[in-house]
């Protein structure tokens, strides 16, 4: 398992790289050109200069997340096309870097979603939270919570331009079932992966989060039987997972040990987040530690040691700590994210030593 570490880019983070390099064990950085809508060009030159920045600092630069899908790809409309042919130009530029994952999801209008971004925890810390009761009928009013309160930090996935059409967005989607959903879906993986299969460049996608259906949206890659059906679609190597215990957690029928034994050969990336859920349904994320939450860390690691899993690792999303709220990207605690990455390391070192590793 190769460790890495999410970082938004110079002038769009808290840390820098050489900050980075500071955390025991981080081999590479999982990066992204932040300032791109979803459909925009990638130039080659933009590429180049945050890869060479990257692997000047002694990571690799193998992931990236995301390259977003624009919304015509998802709703099916014609333009897709045109949107499908600058995202295989994307994937041919960023295969020229040597990238060799990408990560994207195809959640419809909205990417996570919570209701309260600094929700106290027992321990005085706060982290993203997400109550059941809160969502409303209006959209809107989750998109004000969100972007009121996120400070100057961007947050992919709520793009202020996106949203000023939200109603614009709702009214293309209506109706839109899961088979249509996967339909768009299908149709932008047989456009584009025999071009990652040609390049070497792996399609990693990411688990909805939260794992249900909200205001009215069909949200797709959610559970076992989804995750099946997903990789039905197209049948590569090539087409595969970004599997996300966060995003997977706050559904308890979801075994996310059993989906990482039974899909592991098909898993790029592996996203690490534990959440608390409570009974009537809210959950909220906690530490890394498995007894903190409803995750249990330690069984899906084992679950990817057992297989030999090679792939891509980071902590996902932290917790807050130490008032560091005002100076961090919602959700993305620094201190909490460097503590997951130990945690990690000092289990997936256990488990070596016992298999005679080291
Ligand atoms: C949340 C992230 C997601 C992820 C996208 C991938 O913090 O894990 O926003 O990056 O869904 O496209």
């Amino acid at each position: 398992m190769q460790m890495t570490w999410r970082w938004y880019g110079e002038g769009n983070d808290s840390i820098t790289l050489d900050q980075i390099r500071q955390i025991p064990g981080v081999e590479g950085i999982v990066w992204s050109l932040h300032q791109k809508a979803a459909g925009e060009v990638w130039e080659m030159a933009e590429i180049q200069e945050t890869t060479d920045y990257i692997q000047s600092k002694g990571f690799h630069a193998d992931i990236v997340e995301s390259v977003n899908i624009h919304d015509d790809i998802k709703l099916g409309l014609p333009s897709r096309d045109h949107y499908i042919k600058i995202y295989i130009d994307t994937i041919k530029k960023l295969a020229k870097v040597g990238v060799k994952v990408i990560c994207y999801n195809f959640m419809p209008v909205f990417d996570w979603t919570r209701t309260d971004l600094y929700k106290a925890l027992p321990d005085g810390s706060n982290a993203l939270f997400y109550e059941k009761n809160a969502i409303t009928e209006d959209p809107q009013d989750m998109v004000d919570r969100i972007l009121g309160n996120s400070g100057d930090f961007t947050m992919p996935g709520w793009e202020p331009e996106r949203m000023a059409k939200l109603d614009e967005l709702f009214k293309a989607y209506e109706g839109m079932t899961e088979a249509q959903l996967f339909d768009n879906l299908k149709y932008f993986l047989e456009k584009i992966i025999p071009v990652c299969e040609a390049y070497d460049v792996k399609m990693a996608i990411h688990p909805d989060d939260p794992p249900w259906p909200i205001f009215g949206l069909p949200r797709i890659i959610r559970d076992r039987d989804h995750i099946k059906t997903f990789l039905g679609l197209v049948d590569s190597p090539y087409s595969g997972l970004t599997l996300c215990t966060g995003s997977l957690g706050p559904n308890l029928l979801n075994n996310i040990p059993d989906i990482i034994r039974e899909f592991g050969d098909r898993i790029h990336f592996a996203h690490i987040r534990n959440v608390k859920v409570f009974e009537n349904g809210d959950f909220i994320e906690v530490s890394h530690r498995g007894k903190d939450g409803n995750v249990d860390v330690y069984e899906v690691l084992k679950a990817y040691h057992d297989q030999g899993f090679n792939g891509y690792i980071r902590p996902d999303h932290g917790r807050h700590l130490w008032g560091e709220e005002k100076t961090c990207r919602p959700g993305y605690g620094l201190y909490d994210r460097a503590l997951g990455v130990m945690y990690m390391l000092g289990i997936i070192d256990s488990l070596d030593k016992r298999k005679g590793g080291n």
